[in-house]
């Protein structure tokens, strides 16, 4: 099986997929990050991360050389990068505030080819990291290619329902502090209360209840182990300067002990 269609037999799983997370602008930490053996998927940043375009694309090929999956998240709205990265051999897109139907369709129609969507022809690398010619690309491509719409607003969260009836849109990723911002409005950033607990409960029942994926972002191993726990089918955990950060007070804290 190639790295291209990984993450999709994965989530067809019970097993939970952690993935690790980048936003330092070096393709070369997202293919270190992927030969991490507990690693089932690598995500790229693009909206919060120091990511561009061309970064994202050179990751891929790294994380690949792995066996993994690399799953870029897009900037808001930019629809039009999430094709490229699935020409450039991404096994998904998340995409970030997706809070109307308007906005799924939209996702669902850069990164689906027809009839599901309009995604133009072009895959350039996702045919030799895929293993397949033309014509079998486009028949798979658009059951290997999964599309994570992030639901983290008021509004995504009251229209989850028809979000998750969008065709093409094969999972939810819950973003866990924007949601905290709009469930307090505005007034805290509380990941983990208890408000964001019982909406990220009500978002996964309702995934299930579509039979759709659900993905998520954990700040930390332990609310990684959590949500894991809940049923999610893939948890994101912390980034690459948490880690960075993390190892270096490791061994300078055992250096100096
Ligand atoms: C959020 O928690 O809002 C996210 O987007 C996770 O990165
Ligand atoms: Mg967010």
């Amino acid at each position: 099986m190639s790295s291209v269609e990984a993450l999709a037999t994965a989530l067809r799983s019970e097993t939970p997929v952690f993935s690790a997370w980048c936003g330092l602008p070096e393709p070369a930490v997202a293919g270190i990050l992927a030969r991490e053996p507990g690693y089932g998927c690598v995500v790229v940043d693009m909206q919060h991360g120091m990511v561009d375009a061309l970064t994202a694309i050179r990751a891929i090929p790294l994380v690949a050389a792995a066996g993994k999956p690399c799953l870029p998240r897009i900037p808001v709205g930019d629809f039009a990068t999430a094709s490229r990265l699935l020409d450039a051999g991404a096994s998904g897109i998340i995409a970030p505030m997706i809070n109307t139907v308007e906005d799924a369709r939209a996702f669902a129609s850069a990164t689906k080819y027809p009839p599901v969507g309009g995604r133009s022809w072009g895959p350039h690398a996702a045919l030799p990291l895929s293993g397949r010619d033309g014509a079998g690309y486009f028949t798979d491509a658009n059951g290997i290619s999964v599309t994570f719409a992030m639901i983290e607003t008021r509004e995504a969260l009251g229209g989850i329902d028809d979000i998750l009836a969008v065709d093409g849109i094969d999972a939810i990723f819950i973003g866990p502090f924007d949601l905290s911002i709009a469930l307090s409005n505005g007034s805290a950033i509380a990941p983990d209360g208890d408000e964001v607990n019982r909406a990220i409960d009500h978002a996964l029942v309702r995934a299930r209840a579509a039979g759709k994926r659900a993905g998520i972002y954990a700040a930390s191993g332990e609310r990684a182990r959590h949500f894991a726990g809940l049923g999610f089918d893939l948890v994101a955990i912390g980034s690459d300067t948490a880690f960075m950060s993390a190892g270096a007070a490791s061994m300078l804290a055992a250096a100096t002990a």
